[in-house]
């Protein structure tokens, strides 16, 4: 029997309605592609390297173009699918050995880092932003990893003035997934024009970017994405810049949510951790997501 456009349409209807029943996806992710990268995690882990074997490699400050020398960190496996990139940048007067506890940590969770010094320590968070995309466009398009990341999930870390650059990189390159500032330094303190996820980590009793006149007004002041305030109990302006558990927690966590879209990470995320405790002061957070 030959049916009417009527019925055709309620019976796609109905399957939809099965479907989506059935499948019972989280709505916020539903529309999500996941790239499920390593087994399934736990807090503790996260605070210690990944599973992934990894290696770096060096690169000369004249074979980057746009910013200072470099080193990456990825992944050996060839057999995991491509992995998601990280670019991250030290603060003023700082080289990349800031930072470099991250190279080791991110890419043995599975993902493909650059840490990068930048032209000049001197730079401000500005430049740092454009040095970042450039580090990002680097990794994808030229270097010798390239063919091992994912451009089309790549995200920006920073320490200080690092982390206003991360800010500053997400406001220029929207396409950005996540971007996690540091102890965030800028003169600005607006960010509407940011609405990539966006987990800003401040500590308590930092002096050089109080949380008060930076960390805090970027968080009020982002976007319309997903965002995350940490505020650290007991850490002052470097606390980030050494391996320190709820940073390293909780940018993984960030990093797999929002360049992997990884929902075995979200229960690091949301329900947010419990603040004020020993340590965070302060957790904010636009959960669920
Ligand atoms: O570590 C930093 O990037 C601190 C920023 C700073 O000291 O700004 C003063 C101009
Ligand atoms: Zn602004």
């Amino acid at each position: 029997m030959l049916k009417t456009r009527k019925s055709v349409v309620a019976s796609i209807g109905t399957a939809l309605a099965v479907g989506m029943s059935v499948l019972a996806v989280p709505t916020t992710a539903a529309a999500e592609t996941e790239y499920r990268r390593g087994p399934d995690p736990t807090a503790s882990a996260l605070e210690r390297n990944g599973s992934f074997a990894y290696t770096s490699t060096t690169v000369a400050d004249s074979a980057t173009p746009g910013f200072g020398a470099a080193t990456i960190y990825y992944p050996t496996s060839t057999t995991s699918g491509t992995f998601g990139g990280v670019a991250i940048s030290p603060g003023f007067t700082e080289t990349q050995s800031a930072i470099s506890w991250l190279g080791p940590r991110l890419a043995s969770h599975g993902f493909v880092v650059i840490t990068i010094n930048t032209n000049s320590t001197g730079d401000q968070p500005d430049s740092r932003g454009t040095q970042l995309l450039a580090a990002l466009d680097y990794l994808t398009k030229t270097s010798s990893v390239r063919n091992r990341v994912d451009a089309t999930r790549l995200s920006v870390m920073g320490h200080s003035m690092g982390g206003g650059g991360s800010l500053a990189a997400a406001k220029t390159r929207p396409s950005l997934q996540a971007a996690i500032p540091l102890a965030p330094w800028h003169s600005d303190k607006t960010w509407p024009e940011v609405s990539t996820p966006t987990l800003i980590i401040g500590a308590d009793g930092d002096t050089i970017a109080p949380v008060a006149d930076h960390a805090e007004p970027f968080y009020t002041n982002l976007g319309a994405g997903q965002k995350a305030y940490a505020e650290l109990n007991g850490a002052s302006h470097n606390t980030t810049n050494s391996a320190n558990a709820p940073t390293s927690r909780q940018s993984v966590a960030w990093l797999k949510r929002f360049v992997d879209n990884d929902t075995r990470y979200t229960q690091f995320l949301c329900p947010p951790p419990p603040a004020p405790s020993t340590t965070y002061d302060e957790y904010r957070a636009t959960c669920p997501y």
